[in-house]
């Protein structure tokens, strides 16, 4: 087969009606550049579904799981060198580099549009290219966006249909007018080459070279190399996070890595809506889910990994989890540790990287069934007890499972309600063994924007690049999702607190992973996280007071709910223990990490810095 060439009005001949001029023209052109044997634009229904996961089981890229186990769920397993986010072959495409910051790869736009260009030079020979019309939030919210992926890969197609509103609604809206953003995605795994060579397909296509760009000026991404995840998936953190960071900031609003959750207390009624960012990995999804221990309130989720935030008529500030699906960490995920996201993934669900069991079901570390004899692991491998006593691991630390937000038991009656719901506290959070307390509360705004700005975490599993184990410094926890400068970003919140007043949310900083000597958590952290939401919505109350400390302002012991724990006066206090020394070293480090941002960093964050060094020094003379 020969490359073949697509012309505007073939292609409009093959689109759905509603394909707009500047779509079809936009198709086409990437059409000619990859050279595709075939478009196909994807209309969201079911039946769609069930043709490319049939085809993707035939040709081996799925596993179908056992339908009386998993109904309708499917595995796939990547490549060992396509396993997570690359953040290193990640870009910032703007015309000044100072505008991207020292946190972000920065790429010329037009070098870069250069280089992209040759590696999509016939990157989709000998497949498919499908058209995703996608929308980011409810479909017409106000606060919602829009969007068309290109890929090659089915694998991203039935992801996408899971973790956005994809199809015919969102063309629709195209149709109307409405703004949206093109992203463009091969695997790089071309199966002709100019001269008409052919190979043979492979369960995960891929290839070494990666490119992961964003063109915040003009709205654009471009994905070239992976199939994994926030790589591939371009409505999550390329679009959702780094070219909706950039938009909200034209724009006055916040897009956000920030769970959203709605508290109730059943014994007012009252609703309570709490937004939280944690860097990957550090058990978002299950604060989202999370079950209380403590009798009088219920919890339902919005949404576990990203908040869309805009000032609302009455000047509040309200959130919409602008995804459709969770694309969360398998390991660890038990009816112990979610329950909620256990029974959310039962059914029509992608599980990718996690180990096979002899009965056609999954099996990850820490889920609750014993390790089975004998599994197939997740690079297909048989894998048995000895396997796990080598110190193997039959699920990869970051796979994943990918599934619907509405499957979930506790999904929030209003989590798609277009106008989104009112936040009441902003949470910031990080895998801290040391120093940080278990909550504490901004004393002012600027000191709520400081907590955010000075997050710092243990890194995990989520990103293949970064040195697992070692303490980074994840502002916001926006550090490889922010597209543009940090500390313009910092100015942003501080903006945005001007202009809503007393009606922003207070910001909290929580730490659930404070050690003591002998290496142990110090708090129980899952369901007994709900003390801590306890205690922060009777302080939105103001049902309760707060004591003066070191990092924030802290609850007073006998406030707070700790029935039923094995946690004394002594214990607490450990809970909340500054040492002037090790908080003087962090300022240090965290003025040297600031100072990396020069004359961009707001004066107010400068002056936050000083007020905390002021704590420590009254904080060691009062020792
Ligand atoms: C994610 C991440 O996958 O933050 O959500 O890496
Ligand atoms: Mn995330």
């Amino acid at each position: 087969m020969t490359d073949k060439t697509y012309t505007v009005e073939g292609v409009k001949a093959g689109a759905p009606a509603e394909a707009t001029d500047d779509l079809i023209a936009w198709v086409t052109e990437q059409a000619n550049l990859a050279k595709p044997d075939s478009i196909y634009w994807c209309d969201g229904s079911d039946e769609e579904w069930t043709r490319i996961t049939d085809d993707m089981v035939k040709t081996g890229m799925f596993t179908r799981l056992n339908p009386e186990k998993r109904p309708n769920c499917f595995l796939a397993r990547s490549l060992p060198s396509d396993v997570a986010r690359v953040e290193s072959r990640t870009f910032i495409c703007c015309e000044k580099e100072e505008d991207a910051g020292p946190t972000n790869h920065w790429a010329d736009p037009k070098e870069m549009k250069a280089t992209l260009h040759k590696v999509f030079d016939g990157a989709m020979r000998g497949r498919t290219m499908f058209v995703i019309p996608f929308s980011m939030g409810p479909v017409g919210g106000p606060i919602s966006q829009l969007g068309i992926e290109l890929t090659d890969s089915p694998y991203v197609t039935v992801s996408m249909r899971i973790m956005t509103r994809m199809g015919k609604a969102a063309l629709k809206l195209i149709s109307e007018g409405k703004p949206w953003v093109p992203a463009l995605h091969s695997v790089g795994y071309p199966l002709r080459d100019a001269e008409g060579n052919t190979r043979e397909d492979v369960p995960w296509p891929c290839n070494d070279l990666k490119y992961i760009t964003h063109f915040p000026e003009t709205n654009e991404i471009i994905s070239y190399g992976s199939g994994y995840g926030g790589n591939a998936l371009l409505g999550k953190k390329c679009f959702a996070l780094r070219i909706a960071s950039t938009m909200a900031r034209r724009d006055n609003w916040m897009a956000e890595h920030m769970l959203i959750l709605r508290l109730t207390q059943e014994s007012t009624g009252k609703q309570f809506h709490v937004t939280a960012a944690f860097p990957s990995a550090c058990g978002k999804t299950n604060l989202a889910m999370l079950q209380p221990t403590i009798s009088g309130y219920k919890v339902e989720t919005v949404g576990d990994d990203i908040a869309w935030m805009r000032p609302g008529p009455d000047g509040t500030l309200r959130a919409i989890n602008p995804e459709a699906g969770f694309f969360g960490v398998a390991p660890g995920t038990s009816y112990k540790t979610n329950p909620m996201a256990m029974d959310t993934m039962r059914a029509n669900t992608i599980f990718t990287n996690v180990a096979l069991t002899d009965d056609g079901d999954v099996w990850w570390e820490g889920i609750d069934a014993p390790l089975p004899d004998h599994l197939i692991d997740w690079q297909g491998n048989d894998y048995t007890p000895a396997d796990a006593a080598a110190g193997k691991k039959a699920a990869h630390p970051n796979s994943r499972f990918t599934t619907p937000a509405s499957q979930c038991p506790i999904i929030c009656p209003d989590w798609e309600a277009p106008e989104g719901v009112p936040v009441n506290a902003i949470l910031f959070g990080g895998r801290r063994a040391t120093n940080v307390p278990l909550v504490a509360e901004q004393y002012e705004p600027a000191h709520g924007v400081f907590i955010g700005a000075s997050v710092a975490s243990e890194v995990t599993a989520a990103a293949t690049d970064v040195k697992a184990g070692s303490l980074r410094h994840d502002p916001f926890a926006m550090l490889p999702f922010c597209g543009y400068n940090m500390a313009d970003y910092w100015g942003h919140w501080l903006d945005m607190q001007k202009e809503l007043g007393d009606k922003f949310p207070k910001i909290y900083q929580v730490n659930w992973f404070r050690k003591d000597e002998n290496g142990k958590f110090m708090w129980p952290g899952y369901g007994d996280n709900s003390r801590v939401l306890d205690w922060i919505v009777r302080r939105a109350d103001g049902a309760v007071d707060a004591i003066d400390g070191v990092t924030g302002r802290y609850p007073k012991f006998e406030d707070f709910n700790l029935e039923g724990l094995d946690i004394d006066k002594v214990k607490w206090d450990k809970l909340f223990a500054i040492d002037p020394d090790a908080w003087e070293a962090e300022m240090d480090d965290t003025e040297k990490y600031f100072s990396q941002f020069g004359d961009k960093v707001p004066a107010a964050i400068n002056e936050q810095l000083a007020k905390f060094r002021e704590r420590i020094a009254a904080a060691r003379k009062a020792a």
